[in-house]
């Protein structure tokens, strides 16, 4: 059973974060500088609440001043891939680091030829070590029209994602062979590889051009010797700030915050980022016979800010509101975003309500009061007694639990927002989810993020039980 291995997985995957990162920053400088936004942001953020909560006395379930260690180095990146065989590998290599597939996430809705998941730390206790994510999308093939599905069928199959030495380490690591210091430097260096950037194509100026025209996103996946990574987020405690702030440095931002509007309880996921760069990529020419220069524009900055996980009601509330948004956008004065303001009023912004409307989902803890009668409640209180009335006797209280996935719809708004629209688009948007195809290419299921968020909530709520001494309901 690899879950038992000899190594830490969290602190690999630490380390795996950090050095993707370090490449990531080399390779972009503009990410660089949005990381030193984002510090200088968060910095401000923590001493003005500082202040905030040395003036006030703090209420329940205050966002803390004091941050938790995953904040500084909290990421996600995302990556897409071309072939089941490479997804499935992926997937081999990320359970190494503790990150495993949640969620399935289709993307023809936007006019992709993708789907998704996201491979994150499932379990509380990694979530709060080291909460790294990645976003891995795969071609669907089956929505490309056949001249397009033969040339794919031709390149994809010939690239080399996983040099032999990492698979190697990966078979090692799956019959729970104990890692030495090198083979760790040795495993890392080696996965580093899949998400480099190569600026000489793998395929002719011709081919890369009818990718293109098949959809842009297929010349990206197609076009390389390497699944590059094509963004990592850092999270942010004020996205606001940050985005005004990247506009005053003349970081070419985009315009909208993707998302929830502002609010008093973030939910959710808001995001914003900046544009793809257009880089140099040199490609073959057949018909001048050599290399020739040209350019390709797929990797960008992006941020996030996070909130809490919502229930599926919750959720249904959000896309409620959010079309109820798309619909009145045209006769609002302030355009779509008045529009989101407007409707998003009919969504519950205080902690209190939005728990005991099962909007949201919590990880519940003891009061102070709580802890002094840990074990002496079986006197005062039935043993059955519910979540509200050990909340209306002050005994329990909870934190939002954090929303660790993320939000199609949203992250087709940066789609995008950094490729163009084609024609052929409109095909894609009639492709039908394969979730079970997906699974296939995957090896596994995909684990339901609605139940993982459940299971937190559920496991708080035994774990105060057991230390009021109440009955386990
Ligand atoms: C993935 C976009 C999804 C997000 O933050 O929602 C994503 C991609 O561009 O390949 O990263
Ligand atoms: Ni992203």
């Amino acid at each position: 059973d690899v879950q038992d291995s000899s190594w830490d997985r969290d602190a690999l995957r630490a380390r795996f974060c950090l050095a993707l990162s370090d490449m990531y920053k080399q390779e972009v400088p503009l990410y660089a500088d949005l990381i030193e936004i984002v510090n200088e942001v968060d910095n401000k953020v923590v001493s003005d609440r500082l202040a905030h909560l040395n003036g006030a006395s703090s209420s329940l379930a205050e966002t803390p001043y004091e941050l938790p260690p995953r904040h500084r180095v909290e990421r996600h990146g995302a990556i897409r891939l071309g072939t089941p065989y490479e997804l499935n590998t992926i997937r081999r290599l990320f359970a190494i680091f503790g990150m495993y597939p949640v969620g399935y996430y289709d993307l023809t809705v936007v006019g992709f030829p993708l789907h998704a998941t996201a491979f994150r730390p499932v379990e509380t206790a990694a979530l709060d070590k080291h909460p790294f994510r990645v976003f891995t999308t795969l071609l669907r093939q089956d929505l490309l029209s056949e001249e397009i599905q033969n040339l794919v069928g031709n390149i994809l199959p010939r690239r080399k994602l996983f040099t032999d030495r990492l698979v190697e380490l990966i078979e090692a690591a799956e019959s729970n062979h104990a890692f030495t210091g090198t083979e760790t430097d040795e495993l890392l260096s080696e996965a580093l590889k899949i998400f480099k950037w190569h600026s000489a194509a793998t395929v002719t100026i011709d081919e890369y051009n009818r990718l293109k025209a098949e959809h842009p996103i297929v010349a990206d996946i197609a076009s390389f010797p390497s699944a590059h990574i094509n963004h990592l987020t850092p999270r942010t405690l004020d996205i606001d700030l940050v985005q005004t702030t990247m506009i005053e440095r003349g970081i070419p931002s985009k315009e909208r915050i993707e998302g929830p509007p502002p609010r008093s309880c973030e939910i959710l996921l808001r995001q914003t980022s900046f544009k793809a760069l257009e880089e140099r990529v040199r490609f073959y020419s057949d018909q001048q016979k050599s290399w020739i220069d040209g350019s390709h524009t797929a990797r960008f900055g992006e941020i996030e800010q996070r909130g809490a996980a919502v229930t599926r009601k919750g959720r249904e509330l959000y896309d409620k509101l959010l079309s109820e948004a798309y619909r009145q956008a045209q006769n609002n004065p302030d355009g779509f975003e008045g529009a989101l303001r407007n409707s998003f009023q009919n969504y519950p912004d205080n902690w209190i309500q939005l728990q005991s409307e099962g909007l949201i989902f919590v990880r519940y803890k003891l009061t102070s009061r709580g802890h002094e009668q840990q074990g002496h409640t079986g006197d005062s209180h039935k043993s059955s007694s519910s979540v509200s009335e050990l909340m209306g006797d002050r005994l329990l209280t909870f934190d939002p639990i954090t929303y660790e996935d993320f939000l199609p719809v949203s992250a087709a708004g940066i789609f995008t927002s950094n490729l163009k629209k084609d024609t052929r688009e409109t095909a894609m948007r009639q492709g039908k989810p394969d979730r079970n195809g997906f699974e296939r290419s995957l090896g596994i299921t995909v684990a339901d993020e609605f139940m993982l968020y459940e299971e937190m909530e559920r496991n708080s709520l035994e774990e105060c039980r057991i230390a009021l001494g109440l009955e386990v309901i």
